[in-house]
């Protein structure tokens, strides 16, 4: 298929090479590899996408990036100069090629809200990518959840700005780290505790009441839904039937479903999978799916290769290849966006 559209794609600053180093070398084993292609902007990453057919790319600093460090006036200065990097680098890209998400410091609402207003109406960036909770306190052991009501305003900022966030893992730290992961290290990461972290933040958000109070809102979390998905059925029966007979109905007032169906969007990012794919479709439905790569955490071959190749009807496919993110992004015209698909997909 031509012109997909992928948007959980990663870049890193080339002054902070050393960190992405030490981050790959717990997942790559090719770690110059990796840190040639996550800190390439348009040169490998626009050849992989020509050859694979992905017509527009949103890009967002890797993880856990601005959410470990936990000096609030550093958090908010690299932020800034994350934003202003990737602003330059896709202003000197073709035409219709890249966009960003902006790079939120989240140690205060207020501050991130106001970030954010400033990248989409200065840079025209396209929403944001947080990973997960923002490290903070004197040794980083505090974690921030915006999913209190002290984050109100920077969910309605999100709103009135009609820009979507995607909540994005990052790696356990503190307390968190010691007592549940420490002496079950191979499960941090994609097997476990990516899924974990972020499930339990969204989650948080539909059962304290964000969507309620900001119906609008749009939220996208990748790899399929961390898990979500395939506990609805359960997830749902223990609201409906318990739950909001015990207090839930006070802050919760729609299904996990309708929230599902309104404000969250899952994308096909490092998760390729038919069978999942096919799941997702019965469970979420293809108005809500959005095809990502993960690269360079995954490459364009093993996701475009797959996501081309699933045997899926046209409508269904170029919705979840670059409909929905159309139209979730109103984007306009870039490399590809309305090319038919062909007989192979
Ligand atoms: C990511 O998306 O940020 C990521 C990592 C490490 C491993 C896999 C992965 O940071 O998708």
């Amino acid at each position: 298929m031509h012109g997909k559209i992928a948007l959980e794609e990663a870049f890193a600053l080339p002054r902070l090479d050393a960190q992405s180093r030490r981050w790959a070398s717990l997942f790559s084993t090719d770690v110059d590899k990796h840190v040639a292609e996550i800190t390439d902007i348009n040169a490998t990453r626009l050849r992989y996408a020509d050859a694979h057919g992905v017509g527009f790319q949103i890009l967002s600093y890797t993880a856990p990036g601005v959410q470990d460090i936990y000096d609030r006036e550093e958090a908010d200065a690299l932020a800034r100069e994350i934003n202003e990097y990737i602003a330059a680098r896709v202003r000197e890209a073709p035409e219709g090629r890249l966009g960003a998400f902006a790079t939120l410091s989240m140690h205060d609402p207020a501050t991130a809200a106001a970030e954010l207003r400033r990248c989409v109406f200065e840079h025209g960036f396209l929403g944001a990518l947080v990973n997960d909770t923002q490290r903070s306190g004197p040794a980083g052991d505090d974690l921030v959840f915006y999913d209190r009501p002290e984050w109100d305003g920077f969910w309605a900022t999100c709103t009135e700005l009609r820009v979507p966030l995607y909540l994005h893992p990052r790696n356990p730290t503190g307390v968190v780290f010691d007592k549940l992961w420490k002496d079950r290290s191979w499960l941090i990461g994609p097997p476990l505790s990516f899924a974990h972290g972020v499930s339990l933040h969204l989650l948080g958000m539909v059962t304290n009441g964000v969507f309620d109070r900001h119906p609008d809102l749009q939220v996208i979390v990748g790899h399929l839904g961390e898990h979500v998905p395939f506990d609805m059925w359960r997830i749902n029966h223990w609201f409906e039937d318990r739950k909001k007979l015990l207090g839930l109905a006070e802050t919760c007032k729609k299904t996990i479903r309708e929230y599902f169906a309104q404000n969250i969007w899952i994308t096909t990012s490092g998760h390729f999978s038919t069978t999942t794919l096919n799941f997702c479709l019965a469970e979420v439905g293809a108005d809500r799916i959005l095809f990502s790569i993960d690269y360079p955490f995954e490459s364009f071959e093993d996701a475009c290769g797959w996501f081309d190749g699933v045997p899926l009807n046209v409508t269904d496919k170029l919705k979840i290849g670059r409909e929905n993110a159309k139209k979730l992004f109103r984007l306009g015209e870039y490399k590809d966006s309305d090319t038919p698909l062909t007989k192979d997909g």
